[in-house]
This record gives structure tokens, sequence and C-alpha cells, in this order.
């Protein structure tokens, strides 16, 4: 017999929803709503808001309600089992903050079935809108924690990151310092991971370990708040964030208003919610040290699991609580497909002939190197953005093309390494991962075997995963494996 499970992904741009078979171990049904094309009236593009004062990025929660409300409808009247759904589980983009007032507590409590969620929510924020992952306007505040905490150094091996603008706990800080009287009067700060299991469990909860660790207000060693830097942010901020929560717990039973509404079985279980890098590392099947994502998109991301914590905190690594309880190293490249395609758009090729150019040069290029910074670098941290070409003649087309997938290949592995992950097998996806040439560089490089999977949800598929392997308490391996 069948047995339901619902994997949700809230991600900056949308909203995707997996219906998972635990017997069969099959993907039953998948939704995914495109916020900018299908919610226009918030006027975001790509998900977030226009942009009005550089590098303030900000998103409307109730988008993401309304998107909820709006799919799980769409699921109901399809036909979907949702009396059978056993449990319920999610990952949204992680760091961006959600800021509710008093009224939220009692407004979950007493929700009506007939009327959609975000016009019932919709006096319930004390803060309109959220700054998501993309914002970068907090220096200041990142500065000031640096100095109050012993430096960089000393809060990355605190919190498992050093301290970052996008960060929740900057963000927070930078809120309660410019808007006191808003901040006054915000009773629950939480994240949109918790913000969405607040929801379903018709209540509010805490941040989970995973997702709390992208706040740089976590202690990750204890998996408990640092209270000094929760002092230094904002005023009672520990009551506004309340107790961290165990992503393998069980929140609850589903709220009435889902089981009236959208057809939910009473009894259905509610999970808490992950950070969307956690839940895609058990998506993507990485339960073992050795085995690393490697996502080739705009950016790149290389990231894995780790047993126990590096000796030594890499600066350019944030360290985060896996789903499994373990920990997991992220680093994020922004020179990606941005410097792969710049350099093939220089020359004038075609993949195929980029490609081409490829296979007629040897692995080590003859000694010729390029650090391929067409923007400012994010890891290492490169200010001053600009192509740098070692032994390189700029004329020299094969060389070129070689040199920028080298270069990545051994930036991603040396840095990698720093983080703590030592890959011995990789799984590679993201649009660039379907070329088998640059895939072959990687192999060369990380002296590993590589596959290319076709994710496109993996966050939601960690999500369900987790929800299988907490309610049925199966070992993850098994679980893992079966999909
Ligand atoms: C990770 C990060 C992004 C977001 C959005 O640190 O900022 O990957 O989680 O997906």
């Amino acid at each position: 017999m069948s047995r339901y499970y619902l994997g949700l992904d809230s991600s900056t741009q949308s909203l995707t929803v997996l219906l998972i078979d635990a017997e069969s171990s099959h993907i039953q049904a998948e939704y995914s709503l495109n916020y900018a094309q299908e919610l226009p009236h918030y006027g975001v593009s790509d998900g977030f808001l226009p942009v009005e004062i550089a590098g303030e990025v900000h998103a409307p929660p109730l988008m993401w309600v309304e998107a909820l409300d709006r799919l799980l409808l769409k699921m109901q009247y399809d036909g979907l089992p949702m009396q059978a759904i056993i449990a319920v589980s999610g990952a949204a983009q992680q760091h961006g903050t959600v800021y509710l007032n008093s009224k939220f507590e009692k407004t979950l409590k007493t929700l009506h079935s007939k009327t959609a969620l975000q016009k019932q929510l919709q006096d319930c924020f004390s803060r309109q809108s959220s700054p998501i992952w993309m914002d970068s306007s907090s220096s200041k505040q990142c500065a000031e924690i640096n100095q109050a905490f012993g430096g960089a150094d000393e809060v990355n091996r605190t919190t498992g990151s050093v301290v970052i603008e996008r960060f929740s706990g900057p963000q927070i800080k930078k809120f309660a310092d410019s808007q006191p009287q808003a901040y006054k009067q915000t009773s629950h700060i939480m994240l949109v991971s918790s913000f969405m299991a607040s929801l379903f469990v018709g209540r509010p909860v805490g941040v989970d370990y995973t997702d709390a660790s992208g706040t740089n207000l976590f202690d990750i060693a204890k998996k408990q708040w640092q209270p000094e830097i929760l002092h230094f942010c904002g005023e009672q901020l520990a009551e506004k964030l309340s107790a961290a929560v165990n992503p393998q717990s069980l929140l609850g039973r589903i709220a009435p208003y889902f089981v009236q509404r959208y057809g939910f079985n009473p009894d259905c279980l509610v999970l808490p919610w992950c950070g969307d890098n956690p839940s895609s590392l058990i998506g993507l099947g990485l339960i073992d040290p050795g085995m690393t994502a490697i996502s080739l998109g705009t950016s790149d991301t290389v990231f894995g699991l780790l047993k126990v914590l590096p000796k030594s905190m890499s600066p350019w690594a944030h360290t985060f609580i896996a789903p499994t309880l373990d920990y997991m190293s992220l680093l994020c490249f922004k020179n990606g497909s941005l410097a792969r395609e710049a350099i093939r758009n220089r020359y004038q090729l075609s993949w195929e002939g980029f490609n081409q150019q490829l296979a007629v040069t040897p692995p080590g290029n003859h000694g010729a190197m390029m650090l391929p910074w067409f923007e400012n670098e994010i890891v290492p941290k490169v200010d001053q953005a600009g192509v740098r070409r070692f032994n390189l003649d700029e004329n020299d087309i094969a060389a070129n093309c070689r040199a920028v997938i080298e270069a990545q290949m051994m930036a991603m592995r040396h840095h990698a390494e720093l983080a703590g992950l030592s890959p011995t097998s990789i799984r590679a996806t993201g649009g660039a991962s379907q070329n088998l040439t640059i895939l072959q560089i990687m192999a060369d490089i990380f002296n590993c075997p590589v596959e290319a999977l076709e994710t496109t949800n993996g966050t939601a598929l960690g999500s369900a995963i987790r929800a299988i392997v907490t309610v049925e308490k199966r070992p993850w391996q098994d679980v893992v494996n079966s999909f």
C-alpha cells in the first residue's frame, strides 16, 4: 500500500511540491509555481522586489503564503490523495528573515478555512518585506559584530561562517538598529523555513539547526543559539527567535485549517523545515563523507558532508549542520558559468566549438594558467575583478578555453580540501553538468569519478526523505538508496 509524504521547496523564484510514495520510492506528483509569472501582483521579478536602495534585496512574505495556498488547492482540485499523506516537510531559501507581530500566533490558531491564507495573515507582519539571501546591505553590522566578538576567525569558529552580509544575524541587527519601533513590535523573528513550517502546524516554531547555522547567531558545536551574539544583535532576540529545533523531530499534527481547506488527514504529521542547501545534500544522496556535489550554475557551488568539524575553519566556507545531524561544508564561487561564458564569447565559440578547443589541449595546459575573476570573487575574496593570465597568450584560443576550466576545478579542489572535504566521488548538477568535456576535466583534477545528475528537485526530495527517515525510523542509507 502506498505511503505518501510531501516535500516542499520554497526557493527564491518558485515554490515546488513533490508527492512521494515511500512504498515504491517514486515521485507521484510534482507541482511548481513561479512567483513572478503566476503572482504578478506582488511586483517581483526573479522572486524579489525592485531594488530601491543599493544592496537591499527584499521579498514579500505574503507571496510565499499565497503560493502555498494556490499549490495546495491545485493538488486537491487535481484529485491527489491528500487524505493519505502521512507527513509534510520542506526546505526554504536560506538566511531570509520574516518579522511577525503579536497577532500572528492568535491568527494561526483561528484560521477560517473558507478564506485564503494570505488574506488572513496580512496584518501579522511587523515588517512588510523580508530581506533575503541576496541582500548585501549589512556591512556596518558585520563590522560591529566582528569587533565585538574577537574578529572574523573567532565568529567563524563558533558559528561556522565568518560574519557575512546576507546571514540573518547582521540583517536582524540592521533592522533592530534602524527601525527600533518596528523591532519592538516584533514578537517573532523567523527564517523563511520556520515561517513556512509554522503555517502547517498552526503555531510559531523555532528555526531548525540546519538553517540556524546560516545566521552567524548559532553555536554549531553546541547546537544552540549563542546568547552573547543574540543579545548584541537585538534586544530580547532569544525570545523572538525561540529555541532552535532538531530537524529530525516532529512538530505535531497538521493545523485544522489544512484539513478543512485542502483535505489533509487530521493525523498528518508536520516536520520542521530546513535550509535548502542542507536539504539538497540529502536529496542528492550525499550522506557519506567524500561524496561531494558540484553545481555548475551562474555561480558554482561545492558541498558535502563532514562527520566532524574541521580543526581549522576555512574563512571561505560555510559550515552548516546537516539534516543527519552531521555537518556539511558549502562553498560558493561567484565566477561560474559567468566566467565560462565570458571566455566562450570572447572567442566567439559555440559550446561545441569550445569543447573542440578543450579536446586539442592536454591536461595541465603546458603550464598555462588563468585566474578567471571576471567579477569580484567570493572564494577566495577578490575585490578587484579582472582576468589574470600566467604563461598564457591571450591569442591562444585553445589554451584560454582549457585555462578557465582548469582554473575553476583547481580552485574548487583546493578550497574544498581547506574546508575539510576530500571528494572521493562527485555528483555534478546545474546547466554546465551536461557538458561531458568539462566533467572530464573535473574528474581529472579531482582524480575521482564524476556523475552527472539530472535533478531539478533535489531540495524538495531531500525534505521528503527526511520525513520518511524520521517518521518510519529507517536508516538514512536505506531511504536515500531507495531513491
Ligand atoms: C547559501 C545561499 C543560497 C540560498 C538560496 O548560503 O545563500 O544558496 O540558500 O538558495
